[in-house]
């Protein structure tokens, strides 16, 4: 399932809404006298989140994790309880956010000024205990250790044959030329020709042999999701609509928390907004699965098919500098 819900899903959350209305209506009349503190945790689900998470991630409204923190107490009971009032009245940080989210305005939900506060103490615990949301953040334990063995145990080991035998010729090159008089110039030409024919052989026969498994035939086959992602130091950012430079970076809905759809196709399009850098995707056990380039000016578009559900990991494989450790991140396959 996505994150995000957008502008069309509207149908839908007026008929949630009028369910969740009902309930409200039938379930106060019963429990009016049962309850009596407003509980800003019932209030926040049944008024708040089909919008907004708390660390979840941005929906159609921003994520709300640690937002009690950045606006006054004031603000916030005002902009609850009237946001209609306060678009109209064109406050500036309403208007920013506004902007922000392209115009998709905030109803009002009919909260009363204590609803209201109740709400925001809600906000707030659950800011105080929970993690935000982030893409970028590390698992709770860590990233898993990459199992050492099968092709990846293979891979090194023919490495290490062939930087072997390189590093013996030329050893045997160096000890074998010392005196410049000794060396048959006819002959070692004689050699390197015959080994020119012999490698450039060897390679026609692999690229035969592989040429078929190229994906470019697949090209034009159409993927069940795409997702962009602008690489940047040091993060990297994922929206499903198009990011091309730092400015459309104000006018997409960043996803914080990517999920998606075990076994479905999915067409990573990967840029970056600075430097050169790496996208390399990690399956659940941290093996390397697919990986392209995040080039400025330049859009990649990287074909996957995500079987095994479970967290999957991107990694920048371009030193890019310093931070460039830093640029992980996580999503999850479902
Ligand atoms: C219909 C969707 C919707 C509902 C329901 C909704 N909001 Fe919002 N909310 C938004 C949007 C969209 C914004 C961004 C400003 C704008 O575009 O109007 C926003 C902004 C906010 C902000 C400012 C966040 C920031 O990052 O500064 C707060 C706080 C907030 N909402 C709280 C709430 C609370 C509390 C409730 C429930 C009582 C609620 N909202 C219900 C859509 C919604
Ligand atoms: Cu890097």
């Amino acid at each position: 399932m996505p994150t995000i819900l957008d502008a069309t899903s509207r149908p839908l959350r007026i008929i949630v809404s009028f369910v969740v209305g009902c309930g409200l209506f039938f379930g106060g009349v019963c429990g009016a006298s049962a309850q009596g503190a407003i509980d800003g945790r019932i209030l926040f689900q049944q008024k708040c989140s089909t919008c907004h998470t708390i660390g979840g991630g941005d929906r159609s409204g921003p994520d709300l994790w640690g937002s009690m923190e950045r606006h006054s107490q004031d603000w916030l009971i005002r902009w609850i309880t009237r946001p209609d009032l306060m678009i109209a009245e064109r406050d500036p940080i309403a208007i920013e956010l506004l902007e922000q989210f392209k115009g998709f305005a905030m109803e009002n939900v009919g909260l009363t000024e204590a609803d209201a506060r109740a709400v925001i103490d809600h906000v707030r615990a659950e800011t105080a205990t929970t993690a935000p949301a982030s893409a970028t953040q590390a698992p709770p334990g860590g990233y898993p250790t990459p199992p050492f063995g099968g092709v990846q145990l293979a891979a090194w080991a023919v490495f290490l044959i062939f930087a072997g035998a390189i590093a013996l010729v030329f050893g045997w090159v160096w000890l074998s030329t010392r005196n410049p008089q000794d060396v048959d110039v006819k002959r070692a030409y004689a050699v390197r020709r015959t080994f020119f024919f012999v490698v450039a052989s060897l390679l026609l026969v692999v690229l035969g042999a592989t040429l078929q498994d190229t994906p470019y035939a697949e090209a034009d086959t159409k993927a069940d999701r795409i997702v962009y992602v602008a690489a940047r130091q040091f993060d990297f950012v994922y929206s499903l609509e198009p990011i091309v430079s730092t400015g459309d970076l104000a006018n997409v809905l960043v996803v914080k928390r990517l999920e998606l759809p075990a076994g479905a196709t999915v067409e990573f399009r990967g840029t970056s907004l600075d430097v050169n850098h790496g996208f390399g995707l990690y399956g659940p056990t941290r093996q390397l699965l697919a990986q392209t380039q995040a080039m400025p000016g330049y859009v990649n578009r990287l074909r996957v098919r995500l079987d095994e559900p479970g967290q999957y990991y991107v990694f920048c494989l371009e030193y890019c500098a310093t931070g460039h450790h830093l640029m992980q991140s996580r999503l999850v396959v479902k």
